[in-house]
């Protein structure tokens, strides 16, 4: 089947009646949070035309009140890619038209209204991890592991990889994994841009729908701004970015959503402050080591927390404000300087 025509969806296995999907996806709402499973374990996930088709439709007519989403993957993997079933029946033309089809799905769901969190398992590999880099939150579980097949099945990535994965992890990486055939666990993965998390197995989708939640009580024009603007300003010249950042801050904060937010915050009816929540043993060591280090110089403290390889703790430390350090430098060592 030509990936641009039209295809009937049967067997509508949402649990919204207005969205008709097929049976390799499954959708269920959660209040404002939805979740999006891939549901062919027996064929690991793998993407056959009918499932692309799909996601494009779900992510075009997705109802107003879903302000984040959630994809994941049923059985021990996320997703082995592309359905290589259907590769060998494709001429020329067609193989065009259904890298296009990808690439209007995963556009969809990239530079949608919603944001899309993955949650990672198992083999997360050629098709598997373009869907994944659409995503604007990767949580990993333990069991992750990122892979490029293409090279050696003699084709090339075809669902916007080869746009999306040099931006996450560097063009040299994506040269030596579609040569070598090179593989990345998940807890390497996380530091060099894979995932944005790492968490035990099984515990994904638990992580996932917690930050699905956090995302779905944002001002949608905040949402808006992350998904459209950052991606967007990570391409263009300086002066043009900055005008668009200075052109969407003042639109953000004509809302009346945001006015709203300042005004609750203003007033105390919010209390709402911007600490890590809980810092565990391991990430205090972190931060008094580096706090020793740098003597209490937050710049520097800025900058090696970048360097900070351990997924968790780049987490938390990301999490990290001048008052935390201020309190760390208080309670748990040396004063500043
Ligand atoms: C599939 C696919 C698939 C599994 N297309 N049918 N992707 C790949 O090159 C990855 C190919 N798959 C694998 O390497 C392995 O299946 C896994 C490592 C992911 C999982 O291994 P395992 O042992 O759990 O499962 P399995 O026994 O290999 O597969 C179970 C079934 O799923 C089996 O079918 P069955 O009818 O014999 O039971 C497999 O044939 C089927 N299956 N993966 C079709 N990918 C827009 S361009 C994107 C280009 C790419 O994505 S290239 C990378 C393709």
């Amino acid at each position: 089947m030509a990936a641009n025509e039209e295809i009937k969806l049967t067997a509508a296995s949402s649990s919204d009646p207005t969205i008709e999907l097929p049976a390799s996806l499954r959708f269920e709402r959660h209040d404002t949070v939805a979740i999006l499973r891939l549901a062919r374990p027996h064929k690991r996930n793998a993407l056959d035309d009918e499932t692309i088709q799909g996601i494009e439709h779900l992510f075009a007519a997705l109802p107003d009140d879903i302000k984040a989403i959630v994809i994941h993957g049923e059985g021990a993997h996320f997703c082995a890619g592309l359905d290589l079933s259907e590769l060998s029946e494709r001429d020329i033309a067609a193989g065009i038209a259904h890298s296009r089809a990808w690439h209007r799905a995963f556009e969809r769901i990239e530079f949608g209204r919603a944001p899309v969190v993955a949650v990672l398992h198992g083999a997360v590999v050629g098709g598997g991890l373009e869907l994944a880099a659409a995503c604007h939150i990767r949580v990993a579980e333990r069991s992750a592991y990122y892979a490029l097949p293409e090279g050696s099945r003699g084709i090339f990535l075809g669902g916007g990889g080869s746009v999306r994965l040099p931006r996450l992890i560097g063009t040299a990486r994506v040269i030596d994994m579609m040569l070598t055939g090179r593989t990345y666990g998940a807890d390497e993965g996380a530091p060099l841009g894979f995932s944005h998390y790492v968490v035990e197995a099984g515990a994904g989708l638990a992580k996932a729908i917690e930050l699905a939640r956090r995302i779905a009580g944002n001002a949608a024009m905040t949402n808006f701004a992350a998904m459209h603007v950052l991606p967007h300003n990570a391409e263009q010249d300086r002066a043009s970015g900055l005008l668009m950042e200075a052109l969407m801050a003042a639109i953000a904060q004509g809302d009346p959503e945001a006015k709203r937010r300042l005004r609750d915050f203003l007033e105390k009816r919010w209390s709402h402050r911007v600490k890590p929540t809980s810092l565990d043993f391991t990430d205090k060591e972190a931060i008094a080591a580096i706090l020793r280090i740098s003597r209490g110089n937050i710049r520097l403290i800025e900058r090696l927390m970048l360097q900070v390889e351990h997924v968790l703790i780049a987490n938390q430390m990301q999490l990290v404000t001048k008052d935390v350090v201020e309190t760390a430098q208080q309670n748990l060592i040396i004063g500043p300087g």
